[in-house]
């Protein structure tokens, strides 16, 4: 083994390589080079089946934007999850173009990170679908979101609702991606597509990286403001039950105001608290603070003033990307220009795994 008095390593980002300096005991020098870091890959999608909510920000976006900066990403508007339940095409055309302003307005960088529309990709459609034939029936009527999501559009049960995760496994893998940063109510989607990536490299040869899921530890289920017991979603019928990304101050503070907390009226997390342990959470992720800290600070304070607090912070949190969404906004012409830019580098990836998929199962490939 080498003695050395000194060790400095200089990370070279451009080259995404290290250059080691030793100094030796005797006061030489040594220069290393050594090979360019493997950067991990990072995943995740988001549908526009509504305005997205303070779960969706604080369960996922706001991961999205710190996880950009270390990670090679590749993030997108899931316009073909959000048909599985009906759209107003007029509605879901704006929707999809909403969202896509704020995937900007959190602060992801079009010139480091792939930001795309789904849709715009069709290897997305075309490796859900051979993925379709290697997953089994069994095992896609276990998924909860399934069963909830009959339940709420019991006239819709439609086969591309059952396939979802499926198609979920397909965005992923086609992108090889390492880490998914995702909510707690995507992890069994995401086991999914981790069986189903194993069992085509097991049925065939190594295809596709086998990713893990990236779950926040503050954030990862906000929950209902009206039922707490249930999670914070963008479809769900009643607005009160959560805060969107776009409501204006005044909206924001009327409704932590009006959510649903117990009687007991002290400031702590505990069992059968689940309305305080929510707002809680909410006000963790947006001021840092941990609950023990939170409970000191509102100590003999009631809910109203708890209350009030968070909704600040929520504000203030959410003040500066609604301030960049509505610049984004008004120009929705730069926006369909990131997005083609974005498919055209997504495609490139993409179609590369597809093609490899494809040799494999035995198709021929057009020349
Ligand atoms: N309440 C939540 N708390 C924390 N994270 C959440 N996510 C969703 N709700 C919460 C995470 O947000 C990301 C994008 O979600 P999505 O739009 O792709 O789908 P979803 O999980 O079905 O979200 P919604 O809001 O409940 O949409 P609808 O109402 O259309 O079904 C995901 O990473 C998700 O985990």
């Amino acid at each position: 083994m080498r003695s050395f008095s000194k060790c400095v390593i200089i990370k070279n980002r451009a080259k995404k390589s290290n250059v080691i300096f030793i100094l030796t005991p005797k006061g030489k020098i040594y220069m290393e080079n050594t090979a360019p870091e493997k950067r991990q890959k990072i995943l995740s999608c988001i549908q526009p089946s509504g305005i997205p909510t303070l779960g969706n920000y604080l369960g996922a976006l706001k991961n999205w934007k710190t996880l950009s900066d270390d990670f090679d990403s590749a993030f997108a508007v899931a316009d073909l999850h959000a048909i599985t339940v009906r759209q107003d095409p007029a509605k879901f055309r704006k929707q999809i173009t909403e969202v896509f302003a704020l995937l900007l307005a959190i602060g992801l960088d079009p010139e480091k990170s792939i930001i795309f529309i789904q849709s715009h990709v069709p290897a997305h459609s075309q490796l859900a679908w051979i993925l379709n034939c290697y997953t089994q029936f069994g095992e896609m009527s276990r998924m909860t979101q399934f069963k909830d999501k009959s339940k709420a559009h019991a006239d819709n049960v439609n086969v591309g609702l059952f396939a979802y995760p499926v198609l979920m496994a397909a965005d992923i893998l086609l992108y090889q991606a390492d880490l998914v940063p995702v909510g707690v109510d995507q992890k069994q989607h995401l086991e999914i597509a981790r069986d189903i990536a194993n069992r085509f490299n097991t049925v065939y040869s190594p295809t596709f990286t086998i990713p893990d899921a990236y779950i926040g530890k503050q954030g990862a289920k906000i929950m209902s403001l009206q039922d707490p017991t249930k999670k914070m979603s963008k479809s769900d019928p009643n607005p009160k039950s959560y805060v969107s990304v776009f409501d204006t101050p005044e909206v924001i503070t009327k409704k932590i105001k009006s959510a649903i907390t117990d009687c007991e009226g002290s400031v702590y997390y505990g069992e059968g608290k689940d309305g305080i342990n929510n707002l809680m959470s909410i006000y963790s992720c947006c001021t840092g603070l941990d609950f023990d800290q939170i409970a000191k600070d509102f100590e003999g304070k009631g809910y109203g003033d708890f209350k009030a607090a968070v909704a600040e912070a929520v504000v203030e949190e959410l003040r500066p990307v609604r301030e960049r969404y509505d610049s984004y906004m008004k120009d929705t012409g730069y926006l369909l220009e990131v997005a083609a830019k974005g498919a055209e580098k997504a495609s490139r990836i993409a179609n590369r795994t597809l093609n490899k998929v494809m040799k494999k199962v035995g198709f021929v490939l057009p020349k």
